[in-house]
């Protein structure tokens, strides 16, 4: 912030949070902002769950829903039942007649290479795009499964699958080769679509490699795929092959310049995509998100929670790989008609002034970040951020807790002391938020995520599912006890296993009373004495690593691969910056010795079967991992070791001494 007082502006900003912890939304922001009447909340609560038509009028419809909610098959809930709608319509047709030219998205490349691409420019290229699918055979109802980084085929790609009815499946770019294979069979996609690479700290990364990889060790390899270039032309590094699947798209597109294909007319329920995401057990699940419901929840969030006019330039520096950046970089920015900025790179190439420098340039005015990216700004100073002139008008957070300190540091050096700051707290299953402040109705209180969405019920139950009292500051499990139109319809392929992850814990699931049915969102949460919700954090073996999802489970199967290894147990190391890093403990079959090379092996094999993401931050080999009498592996146990703080309850284990040895080894 190019702002002399900030410092100032700072300690009176701390001082004034001692007298009464809460800070006032900006009189400015209060001013202008899309959410300002607090009648919304008992609008929501009274007028359950038909209020959510004020959620679904902000698109347009080809048929009106009959209803608003049908209940009648808990916990497979439908939302708009008999409205039908396209979403590459609600994103970009529409909004034609009145902004054709003005920029949709603002896409920022490594390399200096830059692109603007206007309503009209999207409509070409999304169009364009749905004529090569449909060259390629991919029908209504086919997933198509995607691996692209931050370029723009990865939006127009997504438009372009769902201008045909085709749901895609979105590949985080960061993600291995094994984890595009898994995902590809699951969903048992003909079509796949990849790039041949992307730049990152100035280096091209060949990225087809991991399709080449997937290729050769999916169990039903697709038939086509279908492959970018980032470049003009084919990059020199990569090439392709003549009989392999590959097409390449620009050769496809030479003859379909100028087509236009018609947006399929989609049922609110009919599904728009999957995004893959970790559990407590097992493989990733396959998040299913229907249209109406999902398009609905993520365009009004993003008009009331993050108060977006279409005027405005808006930026999220999420991964488009990610739910966040599904939601809030392109369905819920672009079907209200705005300017959405996507970039390729790091925020610290080529220097750690690069963010500033780009809210700068294209004069951002709502910014949308994480706490992991925030307490790296804070760490870097806040003369990088100073010496840029920019200004924005709203910032949010999502993925994690974050700190009082952190969210202090960004309030008063990004936002400069007079933007509103939100804590936006939902999940890939969720949709869209599901607790947050709209901001001009709700002080700001740092550290917490502040009071549901108009209409969303939370609620916060123990071990043994009874309700704990509301507002009176207890930590327990966090559920949700009605449904929401941007929830999940099902894990793809696997009702059971929607149902086991998500309900059974505090449902009655023979009962066909929806008020049975409660959603357990596997976190940790307080519903504090003054009506805010404090969110604790994961209580059931999914990490989160740099913001990034990561189940213990996954990691724990990629390390038993390894030969050599008996057992591995993962615990999650607090860090400053990257919020949670995973420490590997692995004990060693007879005849294998502790060694360099074990340790390499385990490394690659979790980048191999993950992502480089996942690298663990120690590896360290034990004579016994600590175990109950029953033979469970106490992972608590390690979490306290790795953070160094007293041991838990050891009074189960079959070993007492076991920690003990562990503890020495680590800390020594
Ligand atoms: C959107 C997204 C979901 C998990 C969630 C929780 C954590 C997300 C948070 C937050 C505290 C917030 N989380 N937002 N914790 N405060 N504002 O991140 O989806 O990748 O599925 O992760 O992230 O633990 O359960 P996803």
């Amino acid at each position: 912030m190019a702002d002399d007082d900030s410092t100032d502006a700072g300690g009176a900003i701390e001082s004034r949070l001692t007298e009464q912890e809460y800070l006032r939304p900006p009189t400015e922001f209060v001013g202008q902002a899309n959410a300002t009447d607090s009648a919304i909340y008992d609008r929501f609560d009274e007028e359950w769950p038909d209020a959510f038509e004020e959620f679904a009028e902000l698109l347009d419809w080809e048929e009106r829903w009959d209803r608003v909610l049908d209940d009648s098959n808990p916990p497979f809930f439908e939302w708009f039942p008999g409205g039908t709608l396209n979403a590459s319509y609600n994103a970009v047709d529409r909004h034609l007649p009145e902004r054709k030219d003005q920029t949709a998205i603002l896409w920022e490349g490594e390399h200096g290479k830059t692109e603007r691409i206007a309503y009209q420019d999207l409509y070409r290229r999304v169009n364009e795009m749905a004529a090569v699918f449909r060259e390629v055979g991919v029908l209504e109802d086919d997933i198509v499964t995607m691996h692209l980084p931050m370029v723009p085929a990865l939006p127009v790609s997504m438009l372009a699958a769902a201008r045909i009815g085709a749901p895609h499946s979105e590949v985080f770019g960061g993600f291995s080769a094994q984890a595009f294979a898994d995902r590809i069979d699951d969903a048992g996609s003909d079509v796949a679509v990849t790039i041949d690479g992307y730049y990152r700290r100035g280096e091209f990364l060949n990225h087809k490699e991991k399709a080449d990889k997937a290729l050769e060790i999916a169990d039903s390899p697709p038939d086509t795929v279908l492959l970018f270039t980032r470049g003009d032309d084919l990059h020199e590094d990569v090439s392709i092959g003549s009989d392999d699947p590959y097409v390449l798209v620009d050769d496809v597109l030479e003859d379909k310049r100028g087509a236009e294909v018609d947006p399929v007319s989609r049922d609110a329920e009919d599904t728009l995509f999957l995004m893959y995401t970790s559990g407590t057990t097992g493989q990733p699940k396959g998040a299913q998100h229907r249209t109406g419901g999902y398009l609905a929840h993520v365009t009004a969030t993003s008009k009331y929670v993050l108060d977006i006019e279409p005027s405005d330039t808006y930026w999220c520096s999420a991964d488009i790989g990610w739910i966040t950046g599904h939601s809030y970089i392109v369905y819920g920015p672009l079907s209200l008609g705005t300017t959405t900025v996507m970039y390729e790179g790091a925020p610290d190439f080529p220097h750690k002034g690069r963010t500033w420098e780009i809210a700068e340039k294209y004069d951002v005015d709502i910014f949308h970040t994480s706490p992991t990216a925030v307490r790296m700004f804070m760490k870097w100073g806040e003369d990088i951020p100073r010496q840029y002139d920019f200004d924005f008008r709203h910032l949010t957070t999502v993925g994690e807790p974050i700190q009082p300190e952190a969210w202090l540091w960004y309030y008063e050096h990004i936002g400069g002391g007079d933007a509103v700051v939100v804590d936006t707290w939902w999940q890939t299953e969720t949709g869209g938020h599901l607790i947050t402040n709209l901001p001009a109705l709700k002080d700001m209180k740092p550290g917490s995520a502040g009071y549901p969405v108009p209409g969303i019920e939370p609620a916060i139950l123990d071990d043994e599912g009874n309700e704990i009292e509301p507002a009176s500051g207890q930590a327990g499990n966090l559920v949700i006890t009605k449904p929401w139109p941007g929830m999940l319809q099902t894990v793809y392929g696997n009702d059971d296993r929607y149902i086991n992850e998500y309900w059974r814990a505090f449902s009655d699931t023979s009962s066909d009373d929806p008020k049975d049915w409660v959603y357990k969102a596997g976190d940790g949460a307080v519903h504090e004495r003054d009506g805010y919700w404090r969110i604790v954090g994961r209580l059931d073996g999914v990490m989160n690593v740099a913001g990034h999802r990561l189940g213990t489970m996954e990691l724990e199967s990629a390390v038993s691969e390894v030969s050599g290894v008996a057992e591995a147990a993962v615990a999650g190391r607090e860090d400053e910056e990257r919020g949670t890093v995973p420490d590997i403990y692995v004990t060693l079959r007879d005849g294998a010795d502790p060694s360099q090379e074990i340790r390499d092996r385990i490394v690659t094999s979790i980048v191999e079967e993950i992502g480089k993401f996942a690298r663990p931050a120690n590896v360290w080999f034990v004579d016994e991992l600590p175990k109950t009498r029953s033979g469970k592996i106490m992972r608590r146990l390690l979490e306290d070791i790795s953070n160094d703080e007293q041991l838990g309850n050891t009074r189960t284990l079959r070993d007492p001494s076991v920690p003990d040895n562990i503890r020495q080894m680590v800390h020594e």
